[in-house]
Order: C-alpha cells, then structure tokens, then sequence
C-alpha cells in the first residue's frame, strides 16, 4: 500500500532528500532504498569522484526505486557554501538568512520539477545540512508543482532538536545489535532537563513539547521573514506573526497559572542579569558544537562575531526599542522615503509586526532596526559573544529549538508588549460593533465522556517517534523514543443559538477560555483577562430563522489546531485513497491537538470559557472561510495557503482592545451574542501506554 501510494505521486521523491541529512545523497534512502540516478559524477562532491564506479555498485544494490536525475547547468553556489558543513544555522542572524534566501531563490527559479529535483540533488551534499533541509522545504512549501506534498516532521529528519541527546548512543547500541523487530523504544523520561529545585522546570513538559516546537518551525517555514517577496509578502502576515506569538504567551502564562506560577516577565532592561537559566541537553548529531548552555544570572553583551559577519550593540537594541514606541504613541512611523505612514486602526498592526521582528518587508530597517531578530541572536550569544570560545548559539537561535528555553517567553512578551501598546491606543468597540442584532446565545455548557458537565479532563499520554530516519550513519530499520506528553480527553462544546429575525442567517463562533482567577485567587479585571484568552476555535454557522439553534461541535475540530498524526506523521505512511490524500497533504502548520486544553490541576482548575456569535457581514472575506480549502485546518495560526486570512476582523476580535468605559469585568463586557460559564480542568497524574501510529493512519 506504501510502494501504491509513491508511484502515485513522482514529486515525493524529492522528499528522499531530506533524509539523514549529512549522509551522501547516493547512500540509499527510505524504506524502499531509494536511490539518485545522476547523469554524471559532477553531481558528486570531489572527494567521492575517484571513487563513483564503485558507489554504483556499493550502493545500489538492493534498492527498489531509482529516481532519474537529468542533467542541468549546474548554479554557483559558492556564497551558500561559505557556511561550513558542520556549522550550525541560524535565520536569525543576518548573513545566514541572506544565505537561506539566496538558495530559496535558486530552488524557486527552477522552471520545472526535474530542475529542481537535479539542482537539489546538487546542492544538498555541497550546502549546510540546516541550510539545506530549511532552504529545500520552504521551496517545497512554496513551489507550484510541489505544494501537494507533505514535509515530513522535523523531528524525523533532526531528532537532535527534540530529545535527549543521551539517547543516541543508545539508539545507534540497539539498532547495530540488535534487529529491527527486537528493538524496544526507548523511554525520554518527562523530567530529564532539570529537577523540581527549578521553579521554572514545572512548565518545562509545555517548553519542551515535540508538537509544539513542531509548530513554531513549521509557522516559521510558511511564513518567512527573509526570502524573495513573493514568499514574504503574503495577506496580513505582520498582523499574524503577533498574533499567533500572542496566543503563545496567552497559552504559556495560562499554563504558569495552572502550575502556581505567575505570569512570564517582560525583559525590559538587557543590562539585567537573566534569572532563568536553561541547560537543554540537546547534541548534535550533524554540527560540531552541540546546543550551549546558560547558568542562572547570565548578562547579554554588545555582539561582536567575525566569523557570523555580525556586530551589534546592546544599545541598538535600547534605540530600535525607542523608536518604535515613539512611532506607536505618535500613531504613525516614518518608511524609507521618509514619508508618514499612519498605523490605522486595522492596518497599523500588520505595519508593526513587519517592522518589529523584523520581516524584509519592514518599512524601514534603517530607522526601525531588527529589534525581535536580534533580541534572539542576542540571547541565543550570551555564552560567548565575540566567539572567544569558538561556541555557536543556543536554542534561542533556531525556531525548531527556541521555545524550550524559559527566556523565549520572556522575549515574546517584551515584544507582545509593544503590539499591546499599540492596541491600546486604538478605538475600544462599541457594544454596535461586538453586538449581532436578533442573535442571542441562550445556554453553552462543554461535555467530555466519563466527565461532569462543564469539566476537562487531562492527563500524560506516552507517543513513540521513530528516530532513525535522522540518525546519520547508522544502521537502517526504526529505532523508535518514547515521550510523555500533556493530553485531554475529547470533548463536545453544544451551544443554543436564538435567532429572533425573519431570515436565516450566518455567524462565526468565536470560542475563547481564560483562568478566572489571578495569581492571588482573585477574580481578574477584564483588561488583564482579555490578555490571557486563548482561541480554542472559530467557525462559520448557519442560525435557522425564528427559533432556537443547536450547535454542537468536537475540540477535535478546533481553527487552531492539527491532529496528532499530521504532527508526527510518518514520511512514507501515506494514504493511497485520493480524498485521504488531499486531506493528509496539509502543511504541517498548526498547534498540536494534544496541547489544546492547558494542565489545569488535580484539585481542578477554574478557567472561564466564552462564545461570541458575531456579525458575518464584518467577518467575511471574500473566497475564503475558516476550516476552508487545503492546508486550512489551522487557519486561525497558519491562514490558509494561497488564500487571504479567513477572518476579516483584527486577529484576537473581540479582545485585542482595551474595553468600552465601564467595562470591568468579562460579566460587563458581554452583549446578548455572547454567552461566557465556568469550567474545570482537571488533571489525573496518569500515564497512558502508547497509541499506534506508525505506519498507518
Ligand atoms: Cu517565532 Cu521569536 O518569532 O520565535
């Protein structure tokens, strides 16, 4: 069914590309030994020349599929090779990025599927493996000719971004011993980067999350800051970056409230000692240097490193920061002509995000500087800033690794900050504009099976990912790791919808939650709250007229989310069956369903859950809707892929605004469309045994 599936589709083997990826792309790939029939030995790296008749017959062998690789102009690669193999790669830093979007345009340019097949065949034993598998894949994204195809996890293709790095000596011990079907998983403990000594540690099963982190490189893939403009300049992706990093530091500090920890503090002053330390126990199985370390109470420095081409100041960082904040309180900033550009009320968002992280299409770097890039580059260079210890960076210098370190959070609510200045200088919405005339939201209660009403349940959940599609070297056949993560029982929110008008209408339901109760125990202002809701789905629905509306609706369901098997889907377990397929083809971008529901606690966690049904003739965009088209799933994070953002309110509506007067309490706050009640969370310190998802789905 495997071998049906790939010969239905020829573009899949340029997948076979982004396996083991230091190893020479003529040792044979992928269950079925897939191997690159070159046209001649100048695809092949010098070293392996003299040797190439040999290779044919050493490698080839067994292999039961032979992909044909035709002869091009080869391109000059020479400014990407200046990378060296064993380096390690990081966007945020100017001139690896530069060197990310050079060969992102030498992939894009080629004119038909079997050139660009042949230049990556070309490339990929020339390039930095990082550069090349981040490179190859926002090309495969972006491509038309290879947008039906599925990346596969990146936790297949570098294991050693998510587990213990301990692990691979024993991973390579049982697979060389022992034989495919005798081997057994092996176990990452949950607690394995720290000890409960660390306050910090009690959220560590969140930071260090495989899906998670699976997302963020994923959201970073579809939208990145630097590449040709074509890729960069997709609808309202400025407005998105701060959206979808917002709900990460809502969802984080809810997650903190949970566990008795207050919410994450901003980094205001850089000059500060950072309390937070990290010690990620990742090795690297390609680069020479593995992930540093940084101690508790370590101080960011002015950045001085030849080898990266990168100097820069703490204080530029300061100035950026200024001017930004001078552009947010005068309402508008100054772009590259040197003109005014007003931050209005809708676009003005979309304007900063850009400017802040900040994309190639900033309306000014010169004035406005790279204040988000540079503040990871900074943090990620602490250990060694003017490389005296011929260390490279840290976590936070890779979007694959950086939301494991407690500092992540930190950053992203000094930057969420900034948004939230602006937003707060915004017009508050009217109860006209948060109201649907005729719509009124009668009952909305949350059912989980085995569960009272209005109670969420969760608990750990064990997962195997196969690692040996990423162990270089190493003798083929799984070797699978086992994990432990946060999960929750399914459940169903049912909401009865009152339409008193003589039509039929449409609506979108927006459904938020929040922590009803502050880290003291105390009932929270609205204007705190707002900052802490998390999306948990939206959707378009159809009110029958004059009578009451049931809706019912599966979390599994959820505008945030994508399944579990989409995140840690199996590169060759794809379905042959063309609808399966369509479906099975999604981008990869999207939240880990099994990180919907937060913790919660064992006593049960108070949190507040709130349903708006709002007006569609202020939410509708024209050929697109939420959960429409492929690669829509998670439409509320990742938009959805050749189409405008489905929703054409300010991300976050109702709640990214400061409240009308009077408005104290989320009580206040309501209009009759909206409906909010209390729900439980409750965690059972369980562990569930494995499902199984390999090879099948
Ligand atoms: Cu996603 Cu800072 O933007 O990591």
């Amino acid at each position: 069914m495997k071998m049906a599936a790939q010969a239905n589709n020829p573009q899949h083997s340029i997948l076979y590309l982004l396996e083991r990826p230091s190893e020479p792309f003529f040792v044979p790939k992928g269950d079925r030994k897939a191997v690159f029939d070159v046209p001649n030995n100048d695809f092949l790296v010098e070293r392996f020349r003299p040797v190439a008749d040999e290779l044919g017959t050493r490698f080839g062998e067994d292999t039961q599929v032979r992909v044909p690789v035709r002869n091009i102009s080869f391109p000059d690669l020479s400014f990407v090779m200046e990378l060296g193999r064993r380096d390690n790669f990081s966007l945020f830093i100017p001139r690896h990025r530069e060197m990310g979007s050079r060969l992102i345009d030498i992939f894009m340019g080629m004119r038909t599927f079997d050139d660009f097949l042949a230049v990556s065949v070309y490339a990929r034993d020339r390039v930095n493996p990082y550069l090349f598998v981040y490179a190859l894949s926002v090309a495969i994204l972006h491509r038309p000719d290879t947008k039906g195809l599925q990346l596969p996890p990146l936790t297949e293709i570098f294991p050693e971004k998510y587990v213990d790095g301990g692990l691979f000596e024993r991973a390579r011990e049982e697979s060389s011993i022992l034989s495919e079907g005798a081997r057994v998983p092996i176990e990452i403990p949950l607690d394995y980067t720290a000890t409960d000594l660390e306050e910090e540690h009690r959220v560590a099963y969140f930071r260090e999350d495989l899906g998670i982190n699976l997302h963020h490189w994923h959201w970073h893939l579809v939208y990145p800051f630097s590449a040709n403009r074509t890729i960069v300049e997709k609808d309202r992706r400025g407005e998105l970056f701060y959206y979808m990093h917002q709900q990460i530091v809502a969802r984080y500090n809810f997650e903190r409230l949970c566990n008795r920890l207050g919410r994450v503090k901003r980094l205001l002053n850089f000059r500060d000692p950072i309390e937070e330390g990290y010690f990620p126990k990742l090795d690297t199985l390609v680069a020479s240097r593995n992930w540093a370390s940084r101690h508790s109470g370590a101080k960011l420095s002015d950045i001085s490193r030849e080898v990266d081409q990168l100097r820069f100041d703490l204080q530029d960082l300061d100035r950026w920061r200024d001017r930004i904040i001078e552009a947010i309180h005068l309402g508008r900033v100054i772009n590259n002509r040197g003109e005014n550009v007003d931050l209005t009320e809708t676009g003005g968002i979309d304007i900063l995000g850009n400017m802040v992280e900040a994309s190639i299409i900033s309306i000014n770097q010169n004035l406005y500087g790279d204040f988000h890039n540079f503040g990871h580059v900074a943090i990620a260079l602490a250990h060694d800033p003017d490389h005296r210890h011929l260390e490279t960076f840290s976590v936070m210098g890779d979007p694959a690794t950086a939301m494991r370190d407690p500092v992540f959070y930190r950053w992203h609510a000094t930057i969420d900050d900034l948004f939230q200045m602006h937003k707060r200088t915004l017009p508050r919405y009217t109860p006209a504009q948060l109201d649907y005339q005729g719509i009124r939201i009668s009952n909305i209660e949350i059912t989980t099976t085995g569960a009272g009403k209005n109670e969420l349940r969760t608990f750990w959940q064990q997962n195997d990912i196969d690692l040996s599609r990423g162990m270089d070297f190493a003798p083929r056949g799984s070797v699978f790791a086992r994990f432990t993560q946060l999960a929750h029982a399914p459940f169903q929110y049912k909401i009865t919808v009152e339409n008193s008008g003589n039509e039929r209408r449409m609506g979108t339901v927006r459904i938020f939650m929040a922590p009803k109760f502050d880290e003291r125990g105390l009932p929270m202002l609205f204007r705190d709250q707002r900052l802490l809701f998390i999306e948990l789905d939206k959707f378009q629905v159809t009110l029958n007229n004059s009578r009451s509306n049931t809706i019912t609706r599966d979390s599994s369901k959820s505008s945030i989310t994508i399944p579990f098997e989409r995140t840690f889907r199996d590169l060759e377990a794809r379905p042959t069956n063309q609808g399966e397929l369509a479906a099975f083809n999604y981008c990869g971008c999207g939240w880990p369903e099994h990180m919907l529901v937060p913790k919660g606690s064992q006593e049960g966690f108070i949190a507040q859950l709130f349903v708006m049904v709002s007006n569609i003739a202020d939410d509708r965009v024209d050929g697109s809707a939420p959960g429409q088209g492929t690669c829509s799933e998670s439409s509320s994070f990742c938009g959805i892929r050749d189409k405008r953002y489905p929703d054409k309110r300010s991300m976050g509506f109702p709640f990214d605004r400061m409240p009308r007067t009077g408005v104290e309490t989320l009580q206040q706050f309501l209009t009759p469309n909206m409906a909010v009640t209390d729900v439980r969370i409750v965690f059972n310190n369980r562990v569930q045994a494995p499902r199984a998802v390999s090879n099948t789905i």
